[in-house]
């Protein structure tokens, strides 16, 4: 949770959920102020972006065309809450409308789908575009900690994700 790698441009994590969004925002206001042509990818989960923290930061890197990429991890859980039951809509990606932003839903277990979506992102950003949102969709196999006994969903579905994302 914790690593962090700043001059390979890992720019470290928080156990703070969603508290890494703000940040973003600003590394991303940084680099527009410096004239950089990076652009920040911002990676959290489906349980982030029902904080208001992700809200905040859509909208102001919005307003300021930020070059920042929105990478939401969509594995339909966050601790024991579903993202089906905890999230006001579906797809989670249309949220990105709300900020007049590009927004897409991608399998996330499909790799090339997924670069090719962020490299999309990349490009719009680096052309003055601003940011985009973009929704991985994969599912949680474990338990959230090794404390976790699953209580709050079944082995079959457990079981019927395993088998329908492994082909
Ligand atoms: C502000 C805050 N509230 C609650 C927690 C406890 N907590 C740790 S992980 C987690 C779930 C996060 O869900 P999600 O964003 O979907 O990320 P995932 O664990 O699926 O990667 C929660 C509520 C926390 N660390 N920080
Ligand atoms: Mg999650």
């Amino acid at each position: 949770m914790h690593i962090a790698d700043i001059p390979g441009g890992n720019l470290g994590a928080t156990g703070v959920v969603g508290s890494g969004i703000p940040t973003s925002v600003g590394i991303a206001l940084a680099l527009q102020m410096r004239r950089s042509d990076h652009v920040l990818l911002s990676f959290f989960g489906d349980g982030a972006a029902n904080l208001g923290e992700f809200h905040e930061s859509l909208n102001m890197a919005a307003i300021w065309k930020l070059p920042v990429v929105f990478i939401c991890e969509n594995n339909q859980y966050g601790m024991s809450g579903p993202a089906a039951k905890m999230t006001s809509v579906k797809p989670l990606s249309v949220r990105s409308a709300a900020y007049g932003m590009p927004g897409e839903t991608v399998d996330g277990n499909d790799v090339l789908a997924v670069y090719r979506a962020v490299q999309t992102a990349v490009e719009h950003a680096r052309a003055g575009g601003g940011p985009s949102l973009i929704e991985n969709v994969t599912y949680r196999w474990r338990g959230h900690s090794k404390s976790d006994r699953n209580v709050y969903r079944t082995q079959e579905e457990i079981e019927g994700m395993e088998t329908s994302l492994s082909h």
